[in-house]
């Protein structure tokens, strides 16, 4: 497992999956072009270092984790399937069935309590500390041509719950206002948001900690939607498999990962908000100016030579894509813990994660797809789920185009579709009200007598296993002579 961006980039340059770009690219518009151009070539393009942006001190990474296989390598696995495995392992503790059998599951609690965070004194993220460091420093992308101003898109934002003491972790954007404050971008939603809330009721300042460039486990691990008041550092714990090293801030009573680039310590104020945006979002669309809280930055700390990693978002697919991937692979078998029926999902990249939303399931029950609809529409984030499509399990969701038939196939729109309204993401530019709207399911199971369809529904086609080994052979010959002509 990699200890810091840093040995990340220099394995990617081992592998041959990071290019270092040398000229003198301008953090405002050119970098971001660049990112995109190469987040468009198939499977996602090499991760990339912009060694000198023009104007700037430090270099900046991007695309780190923009193809499959990188994302993979981030976090120390040959598919995101493994991790699922090994997730669904650490939750699911065997009862032991005497004590000798208690004795024998020692080693999983040993597991556990080896995953919890632990600090450090020293930390490379401190190596220089500026009381009087600003936002100057760091070369900031503009990303899109109508953005409000530079971002800061991939930040580790801290904070804790000012009642109950609870961190939380999450990726959201900091539009740079001057060298001093950003914008706060935590939707109402959030766990961010939710400190806040709590901070605003006790009429107090709420602390925050936003680290740049920690490791690539951190970085995912930010961008999971993890269980409101379950610490983000829990999943980084046993997804690394290590115990994450943190330190305490300078002059916040906050503690930040060790290994991070850059941090910057500040505050939010109750009751202030400033316009925040436009932003070229990952909607593909730009996302439209809004009043959201401010950052005032305090301090800086940073390592001697500190590399800014950054991500780029708009049309898909983008980086964010393979993040989101990880987080559906992640969160499948946490998922079945409420679900079990479910078989599989899948989020695809054109619905931005939570616009089309593809379920497989078991299906034993009259309504069985509605109840996973509901469900969906009522467990975390999935709660933004636009429009959820529930197959059975037959029907691989991995396959886009077999839904697609399967829905034109057993649907009828005036009997299959619900159509319902609720929270939707504060990004649904489409929706009646901001963050209240419109959702839809479509149930594509076959339908049962018990569901009041009495008509009978033809079979799939399939030949049988007999011809169809005979034509696997076949197919065989037929493509290896086929492959010497
Ligand atoms: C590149 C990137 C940028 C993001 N920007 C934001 C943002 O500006 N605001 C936001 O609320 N969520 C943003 N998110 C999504 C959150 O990070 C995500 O919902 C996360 O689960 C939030 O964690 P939380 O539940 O602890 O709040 C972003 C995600 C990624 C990958
Ligand atoms: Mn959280």
């Amino acid at each position: 497992m990699f200890s810091d961006i840093n040995s990340f980039i220099a394995e990617l340059e081992r592998r041959r999956e990071l290019v270092h770009v040398a000229e003198p690219l301008s953090p405002d518009l050119e970098i971001a072009a660049v990112i995109d151009r190469v987040s468009k070539s198939p499977g996602g393009g090499p991760a990339l270092v912009f060694d000198r942006p023009a104007g700037a001190s430090m270099p900046v990474a991007a695309n780190l984790f923009g193809s499959m296989s990188r994302m993979c390598l981030a976090l120390g696995v040959d598919r995101l399937d493994d991790l699922a495995g090994e997730i669904d392992e650490l939750t699911t503790p065997p009862m032991p069935k005497g004590f000798m059998d208690a004795i024998r599951l020692m080693p999983l609690a040993s597991r556990l309590t080896d995953l919890m965070p632990k600090t450090v004194k020293d930390a490379p993220c401190q190596e220089v500390v500026k009381m009087d460091g600003g936002l100057d420093e760091l070369p900031v992308l503009r990303t899109w041509p109508d953005d409000g101003g530079p971002f800061i898109t991939l930040p580790l934002v801290i904070t804790r719950d000012p009642e109950t003491g609870m961190r939380n972790i999450g990726t959201y954007r900091m539009q740079v206002y001057d060298r001093r404050t950003t914008g706060m971008h935590w939707q109402r939603h959030k766990g961010g948001a939710q400190h806040h809330r709590v901070a605003e009721r006790m009429g107090k300042r709420l602390e925050v900690a936003v680290a740049l460039g920690a490791d690539p486990v951190l970085i995912y691990s930010a961008t999971a939607p993890m269980p409101e008041g379950l610490d983000e550092l829990m999943l980084a714990g046993i997804i690394g498999k290590r115990r994450v090293e943190m330190v305490k801030c300078r002059t916040v009573d906050l503690e930040v990962p060790a290994n991070a680039q850059i941090v910057l310590e500040g505050y939010v104020e109750p009751g202030e908000r400033r316009r925040e945006g436009p932003f070229g979002d990952h909607t593909g669309l730009y996302s439209l100016a809004d009043d959201f809280p401010v950052f005032h930055l305090q301090c800086v700390t940073m390592r001697k030579n500190p590399i800014y990693v950054t991500t780029v978002v708009g049309i898909p697919p983008m980086e964010d894509l393979y993040l989101g991937k990880a987080s559906e692979r992640i969160f499948l078998p946490l998922i079945r813990k409420t679900l079990p029926e479910i078989v599989d999902m899948h989020f695809p990249a054109a619905g931005i994660f939570h616009n089309i939303v593809l379920v497989s399931i078991d299906k034993r029950y009259p309504g069985h797809a509605r109840k996973i609809m509901s469900a969906f529409w009522g467990l975390g984030q999935l709660m933004f789920s636009k429009c959820i499509v529930v197959v059975d399990k037959d029907v691989d969701v991995q396959n886009e185009a077999e839904v697609a038939w399967i829905c034109g196939t057993h649907v009828d729109p005036s009997r299959d579709i619900v159509i319902t309204t609720g929270p939707v993401d504060d990004l649904d530019d489409a929706a009646i009200q901001p963050s209240f709207g419109g959702k839809m399911g479509i149930d594509a199971t076959r339908k049962w007598p018990s569901e009041g369809v009495t008509r009978e529904f033809p079979k799939r086609l399939v030949t049988t296993d007999a011809a169809r080994r005979r034509a696997e052979d076949i197919w065989k010959k037929i493509s290896d002579d086929s492959g010497k002509r």
